[in-house]
């Protein structure tokens, strides 16, 4: 008997095959009301895919709840762990704690499917918890800024998914997104522009403060990123005195070539897409005292833990100056109080501050001592969780899904099938690293060719599943649901979901997306 869809798969199901759960309009939703937000996510889960709005109360005696969706936030279990039991008699989602909770609302959501002129959820027992405490997409809003209602929708998206962080890369080469009060020239003189000459933008703090919010109440912490010392050539827009020549490299003219536009001038928007020509001045004081200012105030507007310096792809910074600086900025970041976070090139500094988290974005088989850099992170002590995987050509969500579509890039090992960002192991890339050293997984999308929100779901959708489910679920040969044939199969039955979500998900070949028939869909208003 197939068992119920679940993505990420979780921990444990089990289905006897006996009556479903019927859902209808009179079903109530018994909770309480300290826990209101879930109740909350809830209703509008049932209501966005079934058009039913379910009626709220109280928990009351047993007898009074039969028939009813219970939620509860009840036990000792994980963090974020919950219990999800659906008999004909009731649904009881039991968290515990609230992201706990929060997750089984959301696979709840997942189970609700069509019945004869109405709506069930099938019976099933399901014990969940996650495989890794982090579990994070990437948006970059430098390379084409995104808006706080696409923010909000793609948080919506992916904490569905149970992904638990919001990695925003807020600052490069083609734009500062982050409106600052110490250095409010970075938002005056350099927001204006996104690659390709299409419109740029910025966040006030309220905006951010306002991403913050809705990301917590979603169970999302936000992780900032200041991307150093390169990816900085909007900085010379504001502060030319800071930055140094761009290095023109072959790179960047190739890439120029291949891609058109100009070749970077400092103090001039950029609006291409290479990487790598600029660079903060390395040894000058007052590059300090920016920094001091800028990732002190990031500091303060951000409640979550970890601050990202970025790191990556500084070509044109000598391996020394890079060491200098590296260690440098990540011992400031610690001083406010923050976790650092750095892109894996920085696991070579021998000053780095101790408890740098190291994210690794090689590749699936590491090549070019991509992994030794990764291990640098692990090197420096302690035992405490020190890489996050961000594989490139496995779960960089802004790779080509397909040779003829105009979105996305192709440079990680070309076109990545969803069947390729499926299957991997977050403990089998980097060899040598313990599965205690890493903390997690994230999913970056890079935006140089995503410019909508339409142009993010249809490159995220549906790899980003594969992501949550090598964040979330037990590892290969730890699970039968974890093979690529139950993937797809599960993963083409949340079609209906999504698309009741507005999900612009790209049907990919080789997965069988489920189709409701019209026939059964007049339920909703009844
Ligand atoms: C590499 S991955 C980058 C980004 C680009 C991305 C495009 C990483 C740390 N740096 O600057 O946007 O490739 O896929």
């Amino acid at each position: 008997m197939a068992l119920p869809s679940v993505v990420p798969a979780p921990a444990s199901i089990e289905a006897d095959g006996s009556a479903p759960f019927a859902l209808t309009s009179g079903t109530p939703i018994v909770a309480a009301a300290e826990i209101a937000d879930a109740t909350e996510a809830l209703q509008s889960l049932i209501e966005t895919r079934t058009g039913l709005r379910l009626d709220t109360r109280e928990p009351a005696d047993s007898a009074a709840d039969a028939r009813a969706i219970v939620l509860e936030i009840a036990g000792d279990g994980a963090a974020e762990s919950y219990r999800l039991d659906v008999t004909e008699a009731s649904v009881i989602v039991s968290g515990t704690d609230a992201a706990g909770l929060f997750y089984g609302v959301q696979t709840l959501g997942q189970l609700v499917e069509p019945a004869p002129g109405s709506w069930q959820i099938p019976a099933v027992r399901i014990v969940d918890a996650p495989r890794f405490a982090y579990r994070g997409v990437m948006l970059d809003v430098a390379r084409h800024f995104h808006d706080v209602a696409t923010v909000k929708a793609y948080i919506d998206r992916t904490s569905a998914l149970k992904f638990n962080h919001l990695h925003l890369h807020l600052t490069d080469d083609q734009g500062w997104r982050l409106q600052l009060d110490s250095r409010p020239l970075l938002t005056e003189k350099a927001s204006a522009t996104s690659v390709g000459g299409d419109p740029g933008g910025f966040y006030t703090q309220d905006d951010y403060r306002e991403i913050i919010d809705y990301a917590g109440a979603r169970h999302m912490t936000v992780v900032p990123e200041i991307d150093l010392p390169g990816h900085t050539h909007a900085v010379s827009l504001a502060y030319p005195e800071l930055s140094e020549e761009p290095v023109l490299s072959d790179h960047i003219r190739e890439i120029v070539r291949d891609y058109g536009g100009e070749l970077p001038v400092n103090g001039v928007p950029y609006d291409g897409m290479a990487v790598g020509f600029s660079s903060l001045k390395i040894r000058d004081e007052a590059t300090y005292e920016f920094l001091a200012d800028v990732l002190g105030e990031v500091a303060r507007l951000t409640p979550g833990p970890y601050l990202h310096i970025g790191g990556d792809e500084a070509l044109g910074t000598s391996a020394e100056d890079y060491d200098y600086f590296i260690g440098r900025v990540s011992r400031l970041a610690a001083s406010l109080g923050k976790t650092p976070v750095a892109w894996h090139e920085a696991g070579t500094a021998t000053d780095l501050e101790p408890t740098t988290v190291g994210q690794f974005w090689g590749y699936v088989e590491p090549i070019d001592g991509m992994d030794a850099k990764a291990r640098g992170f692990t090197a420096v002590g302690s035992d405490q969780g020190k890489l996050i995987l961000s594989p490139a050509d496995a779960i960089y969500l802004d790779m080509k899904f397909d040779a003829d579509s105009p979105l996305g890039l192709t440079w990680a090992r070309g076109v990545t099938t969803a069947r390729r960002a499926y299957e991997w192991d977050p403990a089998e890339v980097v060899d040598g690293v313990a599965d205690e050293q890493i903390l997690g997984v994230e999913a970056p999308l890079w935006t140089e060719t995503a410019r909508t929100l339409a142009d993010i779901d249809a490159l995220a959708f549906p790899r980003a599943a594969a992501a949550a489910e090598a964040a979330w679920s037990p590892a290969a040969g730890a699970s039968e649901l974890r093979t690529w044939e139950s993937f797809a199969a599960r993963v083409g039955a949340l079609a209906p979901l999504w698309t009741s979500q507005g999900i612009g998900f790209t049907p990919l070949d080789g997965i069988p997306w489920a189709v409701e028939v019209a026939a059964d869909a007049d339920r909703g208003d009844a």
